[in-house]
């Protein structure tokens, strides 16, 4: 691995030349100011919430094992907070960032810090606001760490980070307005194009020349590709066109390698790591990335669903071998790669590639000793709202304390945020039976769940005595969606006292309730956290 840079240059959207020599553990510190400001991604210009008028959010590297201490400064006329999404927070439960649950939320004017170590993992993950729909709107960016003793690090020379996401050319409070009405009957905002590290094409014919994301591959090396789906609502499928992807990492869980894909889906939430190798090809061109929003899931087809970047290849001397853009650059090419793309629409091949993704090293443990069965719902309710639901019930963030405070108080919990209480030690195997016609990425705070089983769409609710679980070598994260009318099982370890929200990653479901608390260990919570301000009542209110 080829390391360049000094620590302390640590904003930069290349992480290609980022130094750890992680001889001694480091604090990443920083000030990041929240503030809209216009910006232009795809070429329409909008009102964008971004961190230190930066868009994308700037990009965190560290090395595992540092501390990292952001102080996050309100500058708009709402409450925000910021979720570190994937990090496992031990021992530092409020710094997770969910307001009503770990934190009140940050009022305009006032500030918070954020301080968590990254002592026991590594990887690829993602920042959002978790407050509101803050994060459609451009509250998010790459959390990078680094860890020298990856079991991949000799395997190649380069990385990049590949930041997905669909954009709106709407504002997101707008947009949630219409979609908790009754006139939206449940159907979700359709984005209206896509962007890659914070570039997209919207009209390149009415812009005249549009921008893309360029990266850079030397000719004989490999380089890995972090990419990160940070969407409100969109699945994915990437491709890299003339180019095979090696699956190296999901979620900050490594894998084994053995799966080679010519495209890949992610879900919102999800982050893939990927090797891609730079010789069998013509070294004398560059290649389109190309990022396609799966309309499939969607009441119809987003304006532009397709987002494209350059792969560019430069020689062993790192100059560009062809300064052209890649061919095949009209989005409807019917070039054999977008033929790969299409074919994963057809039939469960492509779902069969994901449930077989072995983790390198992440053995579960064999028995459960608790089960829980959370069904999802959605259905309108008095007002003809379409709302979501784990077992019956729509999670209300609650405004004006903190499960936390209610905790310490030793107070009951609301029903409307349907807390689950284990035990220190549990293992807990979740069964989801989702009754709903979409699909539904799942995601866990403070842990990562093994997937012992996943139903392919219109299998029904798990049956035991039909599905044999994989306790052998499923694979471990903490992102996994759920197929429409189908099931999954999921175990985690009960090893890390807190409140933990478990949610669906399309953000317009959170906002419509599909969201639930486990509050695990909580006796010990009172101890621990007893004595920090910030879990007084919440300020504003
Ligand atoms: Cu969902």
């Amino acid at each position: 691995m080829k390391f360049l840079i000094l620590f302390g240059i640590l904003f930069k959207l290349s992480s290609a030349d980022f130094y750890c020599d992680c001889s001694n553990k480091q604090t990443f510190s920083a000030e990041f100011n929240v503030e809209w400001f216009f910006a232009a991604p795809d070429g329409y210009i909008r009102h964008v919430l971004g961190i230190n008028r930066q868009f994308p959010a700037p990009v965190i590297h560290v090395c595992k094992g540092d501390t990292i201490k952001i102080t996050v400064i309100n500058k708009i006329d709402a409450p925000t907070s910021i979720h570190w999404h994937g990090m496992f927070q031990y021992g530092t439960l409020t710094s997770d960032g969910v307001p009503g649950v770990t934190q009140c939320a940050i009022q305009p004017g006032d500030y918070y810090q954020y301080k968590f170590h990254t002592d026991y993992q590594a990887g690829t993950y993602w920042y959002h606001s978790h407050y509101s729909v803050q994060y459609i709107d451009g509250l998010k960016g790459a959390l990078i760490i680094h860890d020298p003793k990856d079991p991949w690090i000799s395997a190649y020379e380069d990385e990049d980070i590949l930041m997905l996401t669909d954009w709106y050319h709407t504002l997101a409070l707008d947009l949630e307005a219409y979609y908790l009405s009754p006139a939206s009957n449940g159907t979700e905002p359709i984005p209206d194009t896509a962007l890659i590290n914070g570039i997209g094409q919207y009209n390149c014919s009415l812009v005249n020349k549009c921008s893309y994301y360029d990266t850079i591959i030397q000719v004989n090396t490999t380089k890995r590709f972090r990419i990160i789906n940070t969407s409100a609502f969109a699945v994915f499928v990437l491709t890299i066109h003339g180019h095979k992807m090696r699956m190296i990492e999901a979620d900050g869980v490594n894998l084994d390698g053995n799966i080679i894909v010519d495209s890949l889906r992610i879900n919102a939430g999800q982050r893939y790591s990927v090797l891609v190798h730079a010789n069998e090809q013509n070294p004398k061109r560059n290649y389109w990335i190309q990022a396609t929003i799966d309309s499939d899931v969607m009441a119809s087809a987003p304006v532009q669903p397709t987002v494209k970047a350059i792969l560019r290849y430069v020689d062993e001397n790192g100059c560009y071998v062809s300064s052209k853009k890649p061919i095949n650059s009209h989005l409807n090419s019917t070039d054999d790669n977008l033929k790969i793309l299409d074919s994963i629409h057809e039939g469960d091949q492509f779902i069969d590639i994901y449930s077989s993704l072995v983790p390198l090293d992440s053995p579960v443990p064999q028995q459960s000793t608790k089960k829980v069965l959370i069904e999802i719902e959605f259905y309108a309710n008095d007002e003809n709202v379409n709302l979501a639901h784990f077992n019956n019930i729509s999670f209300l963030h609650l405004m004006d304390t903190t499960l936390l405070s209610l905790t310490r108080a030793q107070q009951p919990y609301p029903q409307s945020n349907n807390v689950q209480i284990i035990q220190y030690g549990d293992i807990i195997d979740i069964i989801l039976n989702n009754h709903d016609t979409g699909e539904h990425p799942i995601h866990l705070h403070g842990h990562i769940f093994w997937i012992l089983a996943a139903g392919k769409t219109n299998d029904g609710d798990y049956n035991s005595s039909q599905v044999v679980l994989n306790t052998l070598n499923p694979l471990a994260r903490d992102t996994a969606s759920i197929n429409p009318i189908s099931y999954m099982v999921l175990r985690f370890e009960a090893n890390n006292p807190g409140l933990w929200m478990m949610h669906c990653h399309i953000d317009w479901h959170l906002q419509a309730g599909l969201a639930l608390v486990w509050a695990e260990a909580a006796e010990l919570l009172h101890y621990k956290y007893g004595l920090s301000k910030e879990l007084d009542v919440c300020a504003a209110y």
